[in-house]
């Protein structure tokens, strides 16, 4: 939009008067947030409903995005950079002498997901919007978010995420929009009018489903969508409910599960899941009604994206709404809902696969289950031809449990995985059964990371320069980024690099001397890991490596650069193994940060808290992107990809989007190291890893993993020796020390890389330039043209 800086600022004053009464001058940092975002809402107001009714209006197809989580992270500076206004404030703020960056600092940073599938789920929703997609959000608004993280003695303590304690300034409540969710009851299939049979409930549990709305503004071309996020109230109608059952309902929408990999079983999460479902849909297809006859256009309509299986109930929750609401017969209702889904897998661990027992499931969603036993039925007789035990391996319906996968494949006439390894092991292993039966069903959606947001906002001196040595054209078009390569031989270029790393890094250093008063040496590497903390993904093998670097620095064998190693990490609460992972690296950092015969060369960071916020400020001043996942485990990874979108050089495994990061640079410009995926398999087969042995004969590993136990590091007396004992007696299911060597040696590689400025530089500006295919506007754009079928109005070209 077109806006001059002394029109802004007028309207600003007055913005700031309407609302609070107060001058300008004197509005706290609150207040002049809550305007500035006001007056954000009022730019975009009439964008946002033209986007409404041309979609209407044209019979244009909608495409929902399903999903349990979402982290769309502070949404300030993304608006106004997406309005094209974000310079015309920033000089207002300036001239106003007023501070930016302080009244950014104001806005809360919603936690309503847990890592990489939320923050995912909200890149799309950014890429849909501005690559020119009618694309929504389907979510539910938790009270509370993913828990605030604190240590306690290097303990990590859970803390309540009040996040709506003063209101959400970019939502509106809808309660006209509103719908009612059935729990419970029985279900009885009574003879109708029409000859079909009719569900008729009884006793059931209602719950008032409330929608709240809040704008998804695509970069610069009018084009506003919505996410749309679901609360849980007790209906103002109807049967009086005693205290406990309100509370019962209320607790539907109250808190996000803060475990990213297995809660399943739980009573509570069923019901969210369900919630999340059926309220979109029932909007969904109420809308559709408003403006169609009859059901023959629906598919070509809507599309519905099943973001992991949490959402999967979206299958026969459609199926329900057809057949009893809108009463078509089960082959027509059928084909709309496959037609109309499509579902994404993030997952490679066994154990994360979600299942349901029928015990819970059938008395929860009596009308739900029946149908999936048809389904199942259905699935069954379609392929009695095939191979029995094939086709009960994969069948929606296990021993006594609900397969939500499978229903998921079964349902949806697109299904995808996250990176190019990720989709294959899905075709060969968590899959295979499915793949021989639908190959043409699978495809790969390598993921994609919100470029605007990691450079264009979160590392402001990396996107001037850019500007400056190859003009703005990659500020739209991702791929026009790579005409950054021929730089990589001007030593003022990587001149100038090296100095906007170093003020990204002065600014992280600010924030940790701010908030855990550790003074950190800017002129070291910074290596990086940041993520959930698993077992999978081998904090622990980082942790071993930093011992390794204590120890020789110990033994007065010095030479390497200096180090700051920086961890941010949470571990879902019931995950023992994982929080003694952190008390571990926090006692080790403890001991080499206070040590001054090595401090000034190396340290250790563990930042407190993690999330989309913190993310920003750590990823702009990282050197080395830590990617050590087992190989096979990792479904992608998007912090790699954020990395080396801002400059980092990447130490990886051969895993999930590792690889596509490995083909993009080339091996000259990333470090690689360990077993790959096949040689990790083959282990497993022929149980011939022996962790022990390599403990016992290799003098090194024997030295570094003895620290955790022999009082080398103070306070782990007891988590060191579990740690120990994981490796030690239980065979170090995550193969750690069969790849500690190849690590170690991976790293000392590294080292003589950054000793050596203008290497490192190269190495720099070869991921800089390869990093625009990672953006999820392209990623977008693939599940547009394979999976939804639409057309963005923007272009974006992959190749
Ligand atoms: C399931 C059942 C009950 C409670 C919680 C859950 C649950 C919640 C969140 C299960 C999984 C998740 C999140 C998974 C996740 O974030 N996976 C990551 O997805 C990224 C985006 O595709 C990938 O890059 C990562 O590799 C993958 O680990």
């Amino acid at each position: 939009m077109a806006l001059t800086v002394s029109e802004f600022e007028r309207a600003y004053k007055e913005e700031v008067l309407q609302l609070f009464a107060e001058s300008w001058q004197t509005a706290s940092l609150d207040q002049q947030f809550a305007a500035l975002a006001s007056l954000v809402k009022r730019y975009s107001a009439s964008d946002w409903s033209q986007t409404k009714q041309a979609v209407d209006h044209n019979n244009e197809k909608q495409i929902y995005y399903f999903s349990i989580e979402f982290l769309p992270g502070r949404m300030l500076a993304t608006n106004l950079l997406n309005l094209g206004i974000l310079t015309t404030v920033e000089r207002a703020f300036k001239e106003m002498g007023l501070n930016f960056k302080r009244v950014l600092g104001m806005e809360v940073d919603p936690g309503l997901g847990n890592g990489g599938l939320g923050r995912l789920a909200s890149s799309f929703l950014d890429a849909m919007a501005s690559i020119g997609i009618n694309g929504n959000g389907n979510g539910l608004r938790y009270q509370t978010g993913l828990f605030k993280q604190d240590f306690l003695n290097g303990y990590q303590v859970e803390l309540p995420d009040d996040w709506l304690r003063n209101g959400y300034v970019w939502e509106t409540r809808k309660i006209e929009r509103a719908v009612v969710v059935r729990f419970g009851g029985e279900v009885n299939l009574l003879p109708s009018a029409d000859g079909r049979l009719l569900a008729q409930y009884r006793h059931t549990e209602n719950v008032l489903a409330v929608p709240y709305d809040i704008p998804q503004i695509g970069y610069r071309n009018g084009h506003v969508n919505t996410m749309r996020l679901w609360q849980a109230e007790p209906p103002a109608m109807g049967q009086p409910l005693t205290v406990a059952q309100r509370e019962e309902i209320s607790a539907i929408s109250q808190s996000l599960y803060p475990d990213d990999s297995t809660e399943a079983g739980r009573r509570l999460r069923l019901r969210q899941e369900y919630f999340l479902v059926s309220a979109g849909l029932q909007s969904i297809v109420r809308h559709y009604r408003k403006t169609h006859q009859d059901f023959t256009q629906f598919a070509q309509t809507v599309a519905v994206h099943i973001n992991d299986t949490h959402p999967a109930m979206a299958i026969p929750e459609l199926m329900r709404l057809l057949l009893d609401e809108v009463r078509l017969d089960w082959d027509s209702a059928w084909a709309i809902t496959v037609q109309v889904m499509s579902y994404t897998n993030h997952t490679l661990l066994q154990e994360a696969l979600e299942t349901w027992s029928i015990d819970l499931f059938a008395p929860l969603l009596p009308r739900i289950y029946q149908i999936i036993q048809e389904i199942d039925h259905r699935f069954r007789s379609a392929y009695h031809d095939a191979d029995p035990a094939l086709i009960d391996s994969i069948a929606p319906l296990g021993h006594n449990m609900v397969r939500m996968a499978y229903l998921a494949v079964w349902g949806s006439h697109a299904v995808n995985g996250v990176a190019a390894l990720h989709t294959r092991l899905l075709e060969e292993s968590v899959l295979s059964g499915w793949y021989q039966l639908v190959p043409e069903r699978f495809s790969n959606q390598t993921n994609g990371i919100t470029l605007r947001r990691w450079v264009q906002l979160a590392n402001r001196p990396l996107a001037k320069l850019l500007d400056k040595t190859i003009g703005s054209d990659w500020r739209r078009s991702p791929l026009a980024i790579e005409a950054l390569q021929p730089f990589a031989d001007q030593p003022k270029f990587l001149h100038k690099l090296a100095a906007a790393k170093l003020k990204n890094k002065r600014s992280l250093a600010a924030y940790v001397k701010r908030t855990v008063g550790l003074s950190i040496a800017t002129d070291a590497m910074f290596d990086v890991q940041i993520k959930r903390l698993h077992a999978y993904k081998r904090q622990l093998l980082h942790l071993l490596r930093i011992i390794d670097q204590y120890q020789t620095l110990k033994a007065g064998l010095a030479g390497g650069p200096k180090y700051v190693h920086i961890f941010a990490a949470k571990a879902a609460p019931g995950y023992y193994y994982a929080k003694e992972i952190i008390k571990a690296i926090n006692a080790t950092a403890d001991l080499i940060n206070h040590d001054p015969e090595v401090n000034q060369q190396l340290q250790v960071a563990f930042l407190p808290n993690y999330s989309v916020s913190l993310a920003e400020r750590i990823i702009a001043a990282a050197d080395v992107s830590e990617q050590i996942s087992l190989a096979g485990k990792e479904a992608s990874g998007t912090s790699n990809m954020k990395l080396m979108a801002t400059g980092a050089v990447t130490l990886a495994t051969m895993d999930g989007a590792n690889i596509e990061i490995y083909d993009a640079v080339g091996a000259a410009n990333m470090m690689t190291f360990g077993l790959s995926s096949e040689q990790v398999l083959q282990h497993q087969r022929n149980f011939d890893y022996s962790a022990r042995d390599l403990f016992e004969r290799d003098p090194r590993i024997h030295r570094i993993v003895s620290a955790l136990i022999d009082g080398t590091i103070p306070g782990i007396e007891v988590e060191g020796q579990d740690i120990y004992q994981s490796l030690i007696q239980y065979n170090d299911e995550y193969f750690v020390l069969a790849d500690l060597k190849a690590y170690l040696d991976a790293g000392a590689r590294l080292d003589e890389l950054y000793l050596r400025p203008e290497a490192w530089g190269k190495m720099v500006v070869a991921n800089l330039a390869a990093s625009g295919r990672f953006s999820s506007d392209l990623t977008v754009a693939g599940y547009a043209r394979d999976i939804w079928h639409v057309t963005p109005e923007n272009q974006v070209n992959r190749h």
